[in-house]
């Protein structure tokens, strides 16, 4: 066998941008949360082709295919399990999720759990913008009580969901947040999402300009913003992220609410060892044939 000393292949964030050209409004959210993928991805330095990005329906579902990770842009609210089929069925691929608040926590709500509770080792990165933008601006699961929209002319009734809540009662063990107000932050909670082994989330606070509140968004956000790490929040305790989660809607916090220092193990290694334990106490092939031909 020959061995070669030259250095594996290193990339850089325009290594995971593919051709094609967003088709997203001027100012939409959603492209600085592609630009904080290539990042990220780049600082993790898997090759393209090890990488598989799963979405569902809506404007934020197209980025798998502002990639050069192979994508599957699939069904409304289906990415979940799609995804899930993808590691158990091939664990050397690196997993990516992405969708809107309508296609993850509506349509596609059950599936959150079960993805949390599963623990598959994969990321769900959530375009958060209280809005289903792709349809053109109807009430979403987390739109703001009160909100006005074309299917709420005097103002939603229902309170919202509570995404970061939501994920961590059914205990997720990694759940953060970001804005692309700050790049950078938002970069960082996603490949700190990606290198934790396990099922981990990350809502992304991804103004639409065009249906949302209003366009001044990520301005907002830049002046609000408020980092976790600075406040001195301990991300391995539970309960007070659970505690910083309910400010979701009125304050806008930003790094990592929970991370589990001792994670669980996840379904592929659950799977790995059920498998030898089976494989172990499995009589012989040959034992099981002849039990058919003596019948
Ligand atoms: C089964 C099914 N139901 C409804 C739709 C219509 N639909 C497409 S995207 C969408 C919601 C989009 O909102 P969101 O998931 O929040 O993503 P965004 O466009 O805001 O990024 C809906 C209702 C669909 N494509 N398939
Ligand atoms: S409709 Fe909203 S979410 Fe969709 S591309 Fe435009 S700004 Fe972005």
């Amino acid at each position: 066998m020959t061995t070669t000393n030259a250095p594996l292949p290193t990339y850089q964030a325009k290594d995971y941008k593919s051709e094609l050209k967003p088709i997203w409004c001027p100012g939409c959210g959603d492209f600085g949360v592609v630009q904080a993928i290539y990042r990220a991805l780049a600082a993790i330095g898997r090759p393209p082709h090890e990488i598989a990005f799963v979405s569902g329906i809506g404007c934020s579902s197209r980025i798998p295919g502002y990639t050069t990770a192979y994508g599957f842009n699939s069904v409304h609210g289906r990415a979940l399990p799609i995804a899930q089929g993808i590691k158990v069925a091939s664990p050397e691929l690196l997993v990516l999720v992405a969708g809107g608040d309508g296609d993850g926590f509506s349509i596609g709500g059950g599936h959150v759990a079960h993805a949390v509770r599963r623990n598959t080792d994969i990321t769900y990165i959530v375009m958060d913008n209280q809005i289903y933008g792709l349809t053109k601006g109807q009430l979403s699961p987390t739109s703001p009580k009160g909100l006005h929209t074309v299917t709420s002319e005097y103002g939603s009734l229902e309170e919202a969901v509570n995404p970061l809540l939501y994920v961590l009662a059914y205990g997720a063990n990694f759940v953060a947040q970001g804005t692309p107000a700050d790049m950078a932050g938002l970069a960082e909670v996603i490949e700190a999402a990606i290198r934790f082994p396990g099922f981990s989330f990350v809502n992304v606070q991804s103004p639409c300009v065009t249906f949302g509140e209003d366009d001044q968004q990520v301005k907002n956000h830049r002046a609000t913003m408020q980092s976790l790490a600075k406040l001195g929040h301990d991300p391995t305790d539970r309960l007070a992220a659970m505690g910083l989660a309910q400010k979701y809607g009125k304050e806008l916090h930003t790094g990592v609410f929970y991370k589990n220092p001792d994670p669980p193990p996840t379904m592929n290694a659950l799977i790995k060892e059920r498998q030898q334990v089976l494989s172990e106490k499995a009589p012989p092939r040959s034992r099981i044939f002849d039990r058919f031909l003596q019948t």
